[in-house]
């Protein structure tokens, strides 16, 4: 597939351009681009091809090869990310902010889209958050379990199946079970497509995020 020279980030994923994607982000790393705008980008790219797929346009083809461009885009992405939030101008360096809280964090039993959660580690990993990613399809039991082992500050859920909210209940209600011997209320925070303030409401979560930056914001606030 041929690329001219100036076509945006998102429009070389919506062409599935691979090659002129990657080639795009190290050229604009290597000119000291903000790795966060670049994400930013990559995700309008993932939404337009999410559009297409939803009228039809796309097929799960195209949902595939395109969410294998943004796996190897964040693999040059998510270790600048860290790098960039280290030297930012609060110069507190990557613990700034997150207090050393703990997150648990995984894709609901039945999901297996992870680009999202993934950039929401990465994040909070490079802002001083000690992340446990427990990976996706994860049952309600094994994030209990988890989340008993590890006592975490905070879970946090992905989740972009709307088929996902029954098992999305079921963890909710079993972590806050069995966590209430040591956490009279476990934050729980969810994100992803399939979820907004009604969906967190009904199943009794603190809240929801619409990105990852907001979602670091939330969660700061959360356990503050
Ligand atoms: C890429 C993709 C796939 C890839 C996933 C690859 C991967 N490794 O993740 C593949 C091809 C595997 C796939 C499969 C399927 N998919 Co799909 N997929 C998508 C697509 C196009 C993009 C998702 C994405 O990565 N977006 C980019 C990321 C960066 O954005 P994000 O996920 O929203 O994450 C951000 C925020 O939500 C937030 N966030 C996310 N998680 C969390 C968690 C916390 C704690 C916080 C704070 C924040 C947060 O921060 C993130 C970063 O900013 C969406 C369309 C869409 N609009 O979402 C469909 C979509 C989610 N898929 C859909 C469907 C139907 C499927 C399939 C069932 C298709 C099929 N027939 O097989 C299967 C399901 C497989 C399964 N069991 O899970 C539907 C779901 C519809 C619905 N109502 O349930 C969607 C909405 C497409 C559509 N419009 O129809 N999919």
């Amino acid at each position: 597939m041929s690329t001219t020279p100036g076509d945006s980030l998102d429009e070389l994923i919506v062409r599935m351009d691979e090659r002129g994607a990657l080639a795009q982000i190290r050229e604009r790393l290597g000119a000291g681009e903000d790795p966060a705008v670049l994400v930013g980008e990559c995700r309008t790219g993932m939404e337009r091809v999410g559009r297409l797929y939803e009228e039809g346009t796309y097929f799960i083809s195209a949902l595939i090869m395109a969410g294998e461009i943004i796996r190897e885009a964040a693999e040059l992405l998510y270790p600048r990310i860290g790098a960039a939030q280290a030297g930012t101008a609060t110069g507190g360096g990557a613990a700034a902010g997150s207090g050393g809280a703990k997150m648990v964090i995984a894709t609901v039993r039945g999901d297996i889209h992870d680009i999202g959660k993934n950039i929401v580690v990465a994040l909070l990993d490079a802002e001083g958050f000690t992340m446990v990613d427990l990976g996706v399809n994860v049952t309600p039991e094994a994030v209990a379990e988890a989340v008993e082992r590890e006592r975490p500050d905070v879970l946090g859920l992905s989740c972009l199946l709307t088929s996902g909210y029954e098992a999305l209940r079921e963890t909710i209600d079993l972590v806050r079970r069995q966590s209430s011997a040591w956490h009279p209320h476990l934050p729980v925070v969810l994100g992803g497509a399939a979820v907004d303030g009604m969906v967190s409401d009904r199943l009794g979560a603190d809240g929801w995020c619409v990105d990852a930056a907001r979602g670091l914001d939330f969660v700061r606030a959360l356990i503050a």
